[in-house]
């Protein structure tokens, strides 16, 4: 499910309908980033058993799909039961990870067609870039979830926003079963 394109379209809806009927207060609603950075894969499910020592086969990569730099500053990459909870203004430190900054990168800007990847574990040596990736480890406290790993296996939803949480970037749902990472 692409929240985000949706939600352009329903803009673009309002935005024509008002063009051609409506004052222009018509069109207050819906405010999302649009289609910028997008969610390319999700790890779900780490390879047998779930544990703290294999936490960074649950991750989120995302990419600058735009033509322009985009301020990662405050983004927020979380599974859906953290989403509602920072979007009910009720945020909890469990399964949610705030980007502040990146390595290798004087500033928070990502460059087009550049990708971040939030690992939910630990590296010796901390945050990298590699290529045209960043690479951030989120060291999810093993109280969260089962050891650590929180993306559900079989059903859930990665979320890509703003640090209110509402403004969303790019989310990915899945319902099955059987794999280890998902993609669009
Ligand atoms: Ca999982
Ligand atoms: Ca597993």
């Amino acid at each position: 499910m692409r929240i985000s394109k949706s939600a352009s379209l329903f803009a673009g809806v309002l935005i024509a309908a008002s063009l051609s009927t409506s004052p222009a207060s018509a069109v207050t609603t819906v405010d999302v980033p649009g289609d910028v950075l997008r969610i390319v894969e999700v790890g779900t499910d780490a390879m047998g058993a779930d544990s703290y020592a294999n936490r960074n086969r649950e991750f989120v990569k995302f990419q600058n799909v735009s033509n322009a730099p985009v301020d990662v500053a405050g983004v927020l990459v979380e599974d859906n039961w953290a989403h509602a909870r920072t979007v009910g203004g009720d945020a909890h430190t469990c399964n949610t990870y705030k980007i502040v900054d990146l390595p290798s990168n004087a500033t928070t800007m990502v460059q087009p067609n550049e990708y971040v990847t939030v690992f939910n574990g630990s590296r010796w040596g901390g945050n990298r870039k590699v290529g045209s990736e960043y690479q951030l480890f989120a060291n999810s406290d093993t109280d969260c979830g089962t050891f650590g790993q929180f993306y559900n296996n079989d059903a859930d939803t990665a979320w890509v926003t703003k640090a209110n949480g509402a403004d969303v970037y790019s989310s990915k749902s899945w319902d099955w079963n059987g794999g280890y990472t998902v993609k669009p």
